[in-house]
């Protein structure tokens, strides 16, 4: 029986593997799940009823999972975890697009009118946070299949860098509320800018339970030879799906998924 099913896979292989397009970096950045990035520097303005500007740098790196929705390449994350001075739990959505030159472009543009604090001087006092938008654009480059450098996600390894290009126009952040209380009062109008943003991000390979058991940022003859050789018992690193078993839907996931990554 199990002799039989492994002939029938290997026919479907050879069939799916004169359909299969190379997958491009667009594809392989969706196929990862999320993508890490770290932020290495900007400067920011404040101006109207606080005034304040100067450089910012973050030490840390982060990693947003993609949304299955819309594009495959789209997240979200709350204010505060991009502004943290801002404590707005609002949640905002970066909507990718690929430009006709290849790069990708992340757009956001939200209205919360969220009484929140923002912390100044060490304290905190009332903004309503009238509306936030900004752009991330960035260059993807097929690298070889690594760890991620920027220690961010642990699986699947890497195979895409991005690297921000375009300028202030292609990479800023800006905000618009209200300080001090959370009433549209003219004088206490605020502005703030975000710009000479460079930022790198890595992201692609293919995740496991998309058939890429062994992790070398493709679904390919090792994904499915591990899952054949331990067809049938118990074996974590060939159960693709996770359930406890190697059978024909870990498989399936690695047919169904072959050629991806490469
Ligand atoms: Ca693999
Ligand atoms: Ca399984």
């Amino acid at each position: 029986m199990r002799v039989t099913k492994h002939v029938k896979a290997v026919s479907l292989v050879s069939l799916l593997m004169t359909v299969v397009a190379l997958a491009d970096p667009p594809d392989n950045l969706a196929a990862g799940g999320n993508f890490s990035i770290r932020l290495l520097g900007g400067q920011y303005t404040l101006s109207g009823a606080i005034n304040g500007s100067g450089p910012f740098t973050s030490s840390s790196a982060y990693n947003f999972a993609f949304l299955n929705d819309g594009t495959g390449l789209d997240w979200q994350l709350r204010v505060r975890d991009l502004v943290n001075a801002i404590q707005s739990n609002f949640v905002i959505r970066y909507n990718a697009t690929v430009l006709p030159n290849g790069d990708i472009q992340w757009d956001m543009n939200a209205f919360p009118n969220d009484c929140t604090l923002i912390r100044l001087g060490g304290q905190d006092v009332p903004f309503l946070l009238t509306r936030i938008w900004g752009r991330w654009t960035a260059t993807m480059t097929s690298i070889d299949c690594a760890n991620d450098p920027l220690g961010a996600r642990s699986s699947p390894n890497i195979n895409i860098q991005l690297d921000a290009t375009g300028g202030d126009a292609g990479n800023f952040l800006q905000l618009e509320g209200y300080a001090f209380a959370c009433q549209e009062i003219p004088t206490l109008l605020t502005y703030g800018n975000v710009y000479s943003v460079s930022w790198v991000g890595y992201g692609g390979g293919v995740q496991k339970s998309k058939g890429n058991v062994v992790d070398d940022c493709a679904v390919n003859d090792d994904d499915l030879l591990l899952v054949l050789f331990n067809f049938g018992i118990n074996f974590e690193d060939a159960d693709v799906n996770g359930d406890g078993i190697v059978n024909d839907e870990d498989l399936l996931l690695v047919l169904f998924n072959f050629g991806a990554g490469n």
